[in-house]
C-alpha cells in the first residue's frame, strides 16, 4: 500500500514538474482584432498626402466648380514623397485620390473631372499610379482616401451618385495593387456646385451610402483592405484633427450604437470599455495647420515639441498615427515640412535608442502555471509572439525589474498581447529611489502600445503593478528608456500695443533676435517684455544651462501693431467689449448676432491709418463645442468709410473639425477701414464668435 502511495505521489510530482509544456495558453477574451487589424496595428505610423486642385486654388475645401485645368504640378515626384516617408520610419502613404470637390488624381473612366483634363503630362498622367509605384520601390503600403461627399457631382444626394462612387472604389481597388486602408471621410453633405445647381444638399450619412453594400463590394474586390471611418468600419477616427488619443483608449467600440447615431464623436478619443467590436483608433493630424499646402503656412509648420507630443499622445496611447505631409504646387513634400519631420525622426530615434530592462533581472507575483513559456523574461526578449501571462483567476499582479546598478529612466513602454484581447483597466509604476518605493505613474489602459513619459529618475528597481483588468493578464513587451532632455522653445506673444512677451519653461534662459537672423546663446538675452509697434519677425530659443542644450527656434511674424486700431461699429452685440477681437489675444472672445439680429452680421474696424494690406485672418473660438463658429464670410475695405470694396468672400472650410486661424489673401489694396461680415455659421445659429481679427500687411510678405 505504502509503495503504491509513493508511486502515485511521484507520478503527480513528475506531471507537475513537466507541466511547463502542458499548461494551456490563455483563452482569448472579449472582442478580438482580425488578422488584418493586427497587421494594421503593427504599422503604427504612416503618412497622409493631401494633394489636389485645392493645392492650386489655395483652398481647404473646393466648392466643386474649379477647373481641372488648374491642376499643373511642375515637378511632381512621388518617389520623393515615398523617400521622405520611409526616412521618417513610416510604413505607408494614404493619398487623397478624390477630395470633396470631386477632382480625381487618377484618370477615372467614370468622369471627365480628373487629371486627364489637366495640363499635367498633357492629360496622360496618373498620380495614384505614380504613388503606387513609389510605394513599391520603397516597400511602403498604399492607402486611399476617396471622399464620399462630392461637391461637383450633379447626382450627389441621389441614387445615381452611389453607383458612381462605388464604380470608382472598384477602379481604385483593382488597378493599383494592394491597398492597405480605405479612408472614408466623415464630412458629408452641404452646399456645393453639384453640376451647376449651386445648392445645399443634406444627406443622412448612415443611410444614403448604404455602407453594408459598399463594404461588401470593397471586401469582394480587395479583402485585405481595412476600411476606416464611416460605416461598419474596422478602425475609427480619434475624434479630433490634432492627432491626440485619450489616455484611456480602448480599441473597442459600441459600433451598433454608433451606426444608430447614438455615439458622439468625442467618445472616439477613448473608445468604449464595453464595446462589442474591435475598432481601434487612428489619430490623424497635419504637420501644418491646414491639410492642403498653402504658402502662407510655410512658417507655421507645427513646432517640434508639438510633433513630439503628438507622437506620444497617439502611438504612445494605443492609436496609429496618420501624419499629413501636404504636397506643394511643384508636386513635392515641401522642404519646410521635410526638415521638421527629420527633426522629429531624430528625436524619436534617440528617445528609444537604448533599452534598459534587457539586462535587469525580473520577478513576478504570478506566472501562468509556473510555466517558463509564460514567464516574465518574455517581456524583454524582443519577440512580440512570446508573452508573459498569469493564471486564469489572476487579474492583478506585479512585475519587478531589478537593475544591477543605479539606472536613469524617464520612459516606460508597455504592450498587451492584443491577439488575445485588450484586458488591462488600470496599472501603476513604482520605482525604488534611495531605497524607498515611490509611485511614479498611475494609469488606465495599455492596449497594443502605451508609452509613458515622466521626469527623469535614478532607480535601482522598477515595479509595474497591474491593479485592475477584465481578465487574466497577457503582456508581450515592457521596455524602459532614458530619453534625452527636450528643451521647449519659448512662447511668443504680442499685445495690441506691440508689447512682446517671451516665456520659457523651468528656469531656462531665453535669447532672441528681431532682425530675422537665427538666435544663438550670443544673441540678446531676454529679461523683460519689450515693445515693437512696427512689423517685426521675432526669433527665439530657450537654453537649459544645467545640460547646456538649446531648444529649436520659434519664429513669430507680426505686422504693424494694433495700437491705433479701434472698433467703429458692430451690427449687433456689445460694442464696448468688441475690443477683445483686436487685443492681440485670441483667447478673449466676443460674440454677436442673435435671434433678433440674424446673420449676416458685420463689424467695422479702423486701422488708424491707410495701410497696404493683402489679406486678413480670423481666429475662431478655441474652447467649447464649436457652437458659434463662422462658416462663410465677406471681407470689405475702405479708405473713407463710404465706398467699400469687396476683397474676399467664401467659406472657412473644415473649421468645425479643425478650428485653426483662418487666413485669406487677396490682391494688395490700400485700406484704413475693414468690414468683416459673418454670413453663415457652422451650427446654423445666428450667434457667432470671434477670437481675433488681423490683417496681413503687404510689406511683410
Ligand atoms: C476632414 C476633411 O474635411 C478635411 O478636408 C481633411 O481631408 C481631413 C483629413 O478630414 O474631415
Amino acid at each position: 500500500m505504502k509503495v503504491l502511495k509513493i508511486v502515485f505521489l511521484t507520478l503527480i510530482l513528475i506531471s507537475y514538474m513537466s507541466c511547463g509544456s502542458k499548461v494551456n495558453p490563455p483563452e482569448a477574451f472579449g472582442p478580438l482584432p482580425t488578422k488584418k487589424q493586427l497587421n494594421w496595428h503593427n504599422m503604427e505610423y504612416y503618412a497622409f498626402i493631401h494633394f489636389s486642385l485645392n493645392t492650386f486654388t489655395n483652398k481647404e475645401w473646393g466648392y466643386g466648380d474649379e477647373s481641372p485645368e488648374l491642376f499643373n504640378p511642375t515637378e511632381l515626384d512621388a518617389m520623393q514623397w515615398a523617400r521622405v516617408a520611409k526616412e521618417a520610419g513610416m510604413k505607408g502613404i494614404i493619398i487623397t485620390a478624390k477630395h470633396h470637390d470631386g477632382f480625381c488624381l487618377w484618370p477615372s473612366q467614370y468622369t471627365e473631372r480628373s487629371v486627364k483634363n489637366s495640363p499635367w503630362k498633357n492629360g496622360q498622367g496618373d498620380v495614384v499610379k505614380e504613388l503606387a509605384e513609389a510605394c513599391k520601390a520603397y516597400n511602403l503600403k498604399l492607402g486611399i482616401y476617396s471622399s464620399p461627399w462630392d461637391r461637383n457631382h450633379p447626382e450627389y444626394g441621389k441614387p445615381a451618385y452611389i453607383t458612381y462612387f462605388r464604380n470608382q472604389l472598384k477602379e481604385l481597388l483593382t488597378n493599383y495593387g494592394d491597398v492597405f486602408e480605405m479612408w472614408f471621410d466623415g464630412a458629408n453633405g452641404g452646399d456645393g456646385y453639384y453640376g451647376g445647381a449651386n445648392e445645399m444638399r443634406k444627406i443622412n450619412t448612415l443611410e444614403y451610402y448604404n455602407w453594408d453594400e459598399t463594404y461588401k463590394l470593397i471586401y469582394e474586390t480587395s479583402p485585405n483592405t481595412l476600411v476606416w471611418g464611416v460605416g461598419p468600419s474596422e478602425a475609427r477616427w480619434i475624434g479630433n484633427e490634432q492627432g491626440r488619443a485619450g489616455k484611456t483608449n480602448w480599441s473597442l467600440l459600441r459600433q451598433k450604437d454608433e451606426l444608430a447615431g447614438k455615439v458622439h464623436y468625442t467618445e472616439f478619443m477613448n473608445g468604449h470599455e464595453d464595446g462589442e467590436k474591435w475598432v481601434p483608433g487612428e489619430a490623424d493630424v497635419s504637420i501644418r495647420p491646414g491639410w492642403f499646402y498653402h504658402e502662407v503656412e510655410d512658417d507655421k509648420v507645427r513646432p517640434i515639441e508639438e510633433l513630439v507630443d503628438i507622437y506620444y499622445e497617439s502611438i504612445g496611447r494605443n492609436a496609429n498615427l496618420l501624419l499629413n505631409l501636404p504636397v506643394d504646387k511643384r508636386g513635392l513634400v515641401n522642404e519646410h515640412d521635410e526638415a521638421r519631420l527629420k527633426a522629429l525622426t531624430k528625436i524619436i530615434k534617440n528617445d528609444f535608442k537604448t533599452e534598459l530592462l534587457k539586462h535587469a533581472s525580473v520577478t513576478t507575483t504570478n506566472t501562468r502555471g509556473n510555466d517558463k513559456n509564460y514567464n516574465a523574461n518574455n517581456l524583454t526578449d524582443g519577440n512580440p509572439e512570446t508573452y508573459w501571462a498569469t493564471d486564469d483567476s489572476v487579474k492583478t499582479a506585479s512585475i519587478t525589474f531589478k537593475f544591477n546598478q543605479l539606472t536613469t529612466v524617464n520612459r516606460v513602454l508597455l504592450q498587451e498581447h492584443i491577439a488575445l484581447g485588450q484586458r488591462v483597466k488600470a496599472f501603476t509604476i513604482e520605482a525604488k529611489i534611495n531605497d524607498s518605493w515611490q509611485t511614479i505613474a498611475s494609469e488606465t489602459t495599455i492596449g497594443y502600445k502605451r508609452i509613458l513619459r515622466f521626469p527623469r529618475i535614478e532607480t535601482t528597481e522598477l515595479k509595474i503593478n497591474i491593479t485592475d483588468a477584465k481578465a487574466s493578464l497577457v503582456l508581450n513587451n515592457i521596455a524602459a528608456y532614458n530619453a534625452p532632455t527636450l528643451v521647449k522653445s519659448p512662447e511668443i506673444s504680442r499685445d495690441k500695443n506691440g508689447l512682446i512677451t517671451l516665456k520659457a519653461e523651468n528656469d531656462n534662459s531665453i535669447f532672441y533676435t528681431v532682425d530675422g537672423s537665427k538666435p544663438t546663446t550670443s544673441s540678446k538675452k531676454y529679461s523683460e517684455p519689450f515693445t515693437f509697434t512696427d512689423a517685426v519677425t521675432v526669433k527665439t530659443i530657450a537654453y537649459n544651462t544645467d545640460e547646456a542644450i538649446s531648444s529649436a527656434v520659434t519664429t513669430s511674424k507680426y505686422g504693424t501693431s494694433k495700437a491705433d486700431w479701434r472698433i467703429v461699429s458692430t451690427s449687433s452685440g456689445d460694442t464696448a467689449s468688441a475690443n477683445r477681437i483686436i487685443d492681440g489675444n485670441p483667447n478673449t472672445v466676443w460674440s454677436f448676432g442673435d435671434s433678433k439680429n440674424v446673420l449676416p452680421q458685420d463689424i467695422i474696424i479702423d486701422l488708424g491709418s491707410v495701410q497696404s494690406i493683402n489679406g486678413f485672418s480670423y481666429f475662431p473660438q478655441q474652447v467649447g463645442h464649436h457652437l458659434n463658429l463662422i462658416s462663410n464670410y465677406e471681407f470689405y475695405t475702405s479708405t473713407n468709410l463710404k465706398q467699400w470694396t469687396k476683397q474676399s468672400e467664401g467659406e472657412f472650410s473644415n473649421i468645425k473639425n479643425n478650428p485653426i486661424k483662418q487666413i485669406k489673401t487677396f490682391k494688395t489694396c490700400q485700406a484704413q477701414y475693414i468690414k468683416f461680415v459673418a454670413t453663415t455659421s457652422v451650427s446654423g445659429s445666428n450667434s457667432v464668435s470671434i477670437g481675433e481679427i488681423g490683417v496681413l500687411n503687404a510689406t511683410e510678405n
